[in-house]
């Protein structure tokens, strides 16, 4: 965790003076992003910017997820193309804070959503093409660089129990099976790092602990995030 530490505060210092210093938090579903935001949502230097899935389950009257999790041969690639088109918004979004904290990026769309159906032979070949020369050149023409990533790790039996208790409507049909998939590309490409390329140092934070108990590992997390601005 420390030498993770120290990579990141040099990184912030180069950026502190002219763009916000940007953290990605990733992780599986289920796994505390929102409470991780929100806990940061208090702090005056720190925007805050969720994952936009309201607008995902209403697209002029349409439920872009449901039809997903419905149909995701049909409609993956409609989805993760307004996935993708939301993220870049909130990339692109400017914001008046020392701190821009995002949860999620177009980085993990591409590289574990995008990526679990191509593998998992839900998305047709030609779609996984388009999307991904789109991926390829937005990465390429706009800056959704990030200055750390945190990882709230966790366990797929963990993150499938929450899930069922928060009960959201479209993900009653998601299997374990389903998370465990998620989770080993999350761990590939975050903890292994041995997938894709990682667009920014990475805190990795034990999320199965519950919520009491993760207070704690937020606040330390908050530490080190204003460490590395001082
Ligand atoms: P949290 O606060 O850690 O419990 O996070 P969640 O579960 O509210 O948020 P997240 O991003 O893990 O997922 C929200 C829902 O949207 C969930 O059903 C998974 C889905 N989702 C998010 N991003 C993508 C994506 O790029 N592709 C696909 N297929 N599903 C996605």
């Amino acid at each position: 965790l420390r030498s993770r530490s120290e990579s990141f505060t040099k990184m912030a210092r180069d950026y502190m003076n002219s763009q916000p210093f940007t953290v990605f938090v990733e992780g599986n579903i289920g796994s505390g992003k929102t409470t991780f935001l929100k806990h940061f949502a208090s702090l005056d230097n720190v925007a805050t910017l969720s994952e936009p899935v309201d607008r995902w389950r209403n697209v002029r009257g349409k439920n872009f997820l449901d039809l997903m999790y419905t149909d995701p041969s049909r409609w993956g690639i409609t989805f993760q193309t307004y996935v993708q088109l939301t993220m870049l918004d909130l990339h692109t979004q400017v914001v008046d804070k020392t701190v821009k904290m995002m949860e999620r990026s177009i980085h993990s769309a591409r590289y574990c959503f995008v990526e679990n159906l191509h593998q998992s032979g839900l998305m047709p070949e030609p779609d996984f093409i388009a999307l991904d020369e789109w991926f390829n050149w937005i990465v390429k023409n706009h800056d959704v660089s990030g200055n750390l990533i945190i990882y709230l790790r966790t366990s797929p039996d963990v993150v499938h129990k929450r899930m069922l208790a928060r009960a959201r409507t479209e993900e009653s049909c998601v299997p374990l099976e389903y998370l465990e998939k998620l989770h080993q590309l999350h761990e590939d490409w975050l903890f292994h790092r041995s997938s894709f390329s990682c667009p920014a140092p990475v805190l990795i934070i034990d999320a199965n602990q519950d919520l009491n108990l993760m207070a704690s590992e937020f606040s330390n997390c908050e530490a080190q995030i204003a460490e590395a601005l001082s």
